[in-house]
């Protein structure tokens, strides 16, 4: 084996990188995975609750909340990620590659790593972007990469503690101590970023480069988090979504034409079929008699943007009654349409707070809204809350 490394071999000068950086950037990391795993598990339990623990009613922006935060810090965790590998890809290149196979193993680790924040974080932001053509279901796949990261954080964490401790205790300015050694050979550890001296005549600091690298994840957040902080929403430039641009002021996620649903929901012998111990159907002049029930309730995507919304329409709950159904009844509701995001269910407390919206923000739904009839529940992902309704169905 090569005794020395070749002198094609990569060699690293820049002094901005140090344990110091690479711990702190770390820690900011750290914080950012762990906030997104958290509300990341509270997403999927929004989406796919536990029969004996229904999703409360209120508070009705509760998953708009904290979706909003996924999405939020997982945009702000790209370029966070992004610098923490800019301030340790030169462990790629240490000489020899493989010093033992205890090393070996821990830079497995590292790569699994690596490897998972960059495909969860990229695959979610094209989810973000609404774009979904990666040929297998996105959910099960997020959240078992979820699993994986944050397993490998921790493993990471473990291996990497006399590092972590050592770098946030040392000061950011100024060198640490360790002159005359190269970057990766802090004798301290055998496993860390290493440190240099200052520069000379320094072009950027160390905390410079740190204050930089905040003001780019600060400037990605406010461009794009106007697509849920409504208030916000001029300053959003980049923000896939403008809480205002959509039919009745209300972005739409698909529309009549893409689910192929324009000739059905329009259909002039449309009625909603209400199927329960009495079961019995109600027609579009039914609709407008019984539409007496308003709210104010968001529209939430999963994809991190939401905006309020003035709602009127049926009480599901009167609905359900009227076929023999009750309070503790399960419900679930149907669109026309034949596939994708075309039923939900709905049961305990928003069951009470559930409308048949008939009319958004003034006016009779838009088609793309979901007309002639569409669900709207608080605390409810906007996936579940189905547009075009065709028929609902009181689970035995
Ligand atoms: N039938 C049906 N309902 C649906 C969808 C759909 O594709 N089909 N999309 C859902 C999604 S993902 C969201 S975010 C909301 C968006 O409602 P809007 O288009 O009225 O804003 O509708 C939901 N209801
Ligand atoms: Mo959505």
């Amino acid at each position: 084996m090569l005794q020395h490394r070749p002198r094609w071999w990569p060699r690293f000068t820049s002094t901005l990188r140090s344990t110091a950086v690479t711990s702190r950037l770390g820690l900011a990391l750290g914080i950012a995975i762990a906030s997104l795993f958290v509300t990341g598990l509270l997403s999927h339990y929004q989406y796919e609750p536990w029969r004996w623990l229904p999703v409360p009613a209120s508070p009705a922006w509760g998953y708009r909340v904290t979706q909003g935060l996924h999405v939020a810090t997982g945009i702000a965790t790209i370029p966070l990620l992004l610098v923490k590998l800019w301030s340790v890809y030169p462990n790629l290149f240490r000489f020899p590659p493989i010093r033992s196979l205890r090393r070996g193993l821990e830079r497995l680790s590292v790569a699994v790593l690596v490897a998972t924040a960059l495909v969860q974080l990229a695959t979610g932001f094209l989810n973000v972007l609404n774009w979904y053509g990666f040929g297998w279901f996105f959910p099960p796949v997020h959240r078992f990469l979820g699993y994986v990261l944050v397993g490998s954080v921790l493993l990471h964490v473990a291996v990497k503690l006399p590092d972590i401790a050592y770098g946030l205790r040392a000061r950011l300015p100024e060198a640490d101590v360790l002159t005359e050694v190269p970057w990766n050979e802090n004798p301290h550890s055998h496993s860390n970023a290493g440190t240099l001296p200052d520069p000379p005549t320094p072009g950027i600091s160390r905390r410079g480069m740190l204050a930089a690298a905040g003001a780019g994840i600060g400037v990605v957040v406010v461009t794009t988090i106007g697509q849920t902080v409504t208030p916000l929403s001029p300053l959003g430039l980049l923000a896939p979504r403008q809480h205002n641009r959509g039919p009745q002021g209300v972005p739409v996620n698909r529309t009549a034409d893409q689910a192929q649903v324009a000739a059905a929901a329009t259909a002039a012998d449309w009625v909603l079929q209400v199927v329960g111990p009495r079961p019995y159907t109600l027609a579009p002049a039914d609709l407008e008699r019984l539409a007496r029930h308003e709210a104010r309730l968001p529209i939430s995507c999963v994809e991190g943007w939401s905006v309020g919304a003035h709602w009127q329409g049926l009480s599901l709950l009167e609905i359900v009654q009227q076929a023999g159904g009750s309070e503790d009844s399960r419900v679930q509701v149907v669109s026309v349409e034949r596939v994708g995001y075309n039923h939900s269910f709905v049961d305990g407390p928003q069951l009470g707070a559930a409308l048949l919206a008939t009319h958004l923000n003034g006016e009779r739904l838009d088609l793309d809204h979901g007309y002639p009839l569409r669900l709207i529940a608080p605390n409810r992902p906007g996936v579940l809350n189905t547009k075009w309704l065709q028929r609902i169905e009181i689970v035995p």
